[in-house]
């Protein structure tokens, strides 16, 4: 199986195309000393990152659908072109639920195992939103930390219009003892309350219920503290200006069918990109964002 993904894209002891759950195409990322990634072609979509020497950062629902055209539940879901029901395409967009191609994998002189991921437009995205573009994920992992770069191409000579995120769902050791902090005295729009807009004021923010909120024109560094887990997590981005701190609760959870009832207070999203806008792309021109993630002891 994948033989020719794996003649074309391997490096030994470094990058290994392989399947991954019911089967699906996977890419295991493995660093010199020790740190692991994993990202499946369905979505571009990472579903794995252990730090050398450390745990796994990020959530997967236990009744996550590892499916074609299924979004997978967990992981970081890259949200393009529209961010939630935000536009006339399905929630989300097309992104996490179309199969991308292997553009190419690398180490580079430093160590940094990476992957690059691509999606360009076809028949099918043509027919829910007629653009011409190219998306590329490009994975990168060091020893202690996990970069995302994510580029949009416009291949046309008219604007683009399109928002793009990575939607980072965080494993968390208890949501009542995890806070987000960062954003105090930023804007942000909260989807619970009919869209209307607040001011931040807590310097570290607790979750004790359902939250979903856009944070907008956000700093560049932000920190989930997950005491259970006695852990730090660093987040630092470019070109991303907007931040959604996103988890379900109970009501939400019950509700979802490929989440667990009682999954929510493992996990916790922080999602990173442009979804508190309508940004429009200039003809030829490339949009790039980044997320890096790292860890430190709390
Ligand atoms: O992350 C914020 C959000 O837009 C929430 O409203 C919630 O719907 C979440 O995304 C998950 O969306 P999904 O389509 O993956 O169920």
């Amino acid at each position: 199986m994948f033989e020719d993904l794996q003649a074309q894209f391997d490096i030994r002891d470094r990058v290994a195309v392989v399947a991954g759950t019911n089967g699906l195409p996977k890419v295991v990322l493995t660093h010199g000393e020790g740190a692991r990634a994993e990202v499946y072609l369905q979505g571009a979509h990472v579903t794995s990152w252990v730090p050398a020497g450390g745990t796994e950062v990020f959530f997967v629902s236990r009744a996550a659908h590892f499916a074609p055209e299924k979004a997978i539940r967990g992981g970081i879901p890259v949200i393009f072109p529209q961010f939630g029901s935000d536009g006339p395409l399905p929630q989300h967009g097309f992104a996490r639920t179309s199969p991308w191609e292997l553009a190419s994998t690398a180490e580079s002189e430093h160590g940094l195992v990476c992957v690059t991921l691509r999606l360009a437009d076809s028949p099918a995205t043509r027919a829910q939103w007629p653009h011409p573009f190219t998306l590329d994920l490009e994975v990168r992992l060091d020893a202690q930390a996990l970069t995302l770069a994510l580029r949009v191409i416009n291949h046309d000579d008219d604007d683009l219009p399109f928002q793009a995120a990575l939607h980072t769902y965080f494993a968390v050791a208890d949501i009542t003892q995890t806070t987000v902090r960062g954003l105090q005295g930023v804007s942000y729009i909260d989807a619970l309350q009919g869209n209307a807009q607040f001011i931040e004021c807590a310097e570290a923010i607790s979750i004790d219920r359902e939250v979903d909120r856009i944070y907008l024109s956000t700093p560049d560094r932000l920190e989930v503290a997950d005491s259970g887990h006695g852990r730090t997590i660093h987040i630092e981005k470019t070109g991303m200006p907007d931040v959604v701190v996103w988890n379900p609760w109970i009501a939400k959870a019950q509700r979802m069918a490929d989440f667990g009832d009682d999954e929510y207070p493992g996990m916790l999203c922080v999602e990173t990109g442009n979804m508190g806008r309508h940004d429009t792309l200039a003809p030829l021109a490339v949009w790039e964002g980044t997320t890096t993630f790292s860890i430190s002891e709390a």
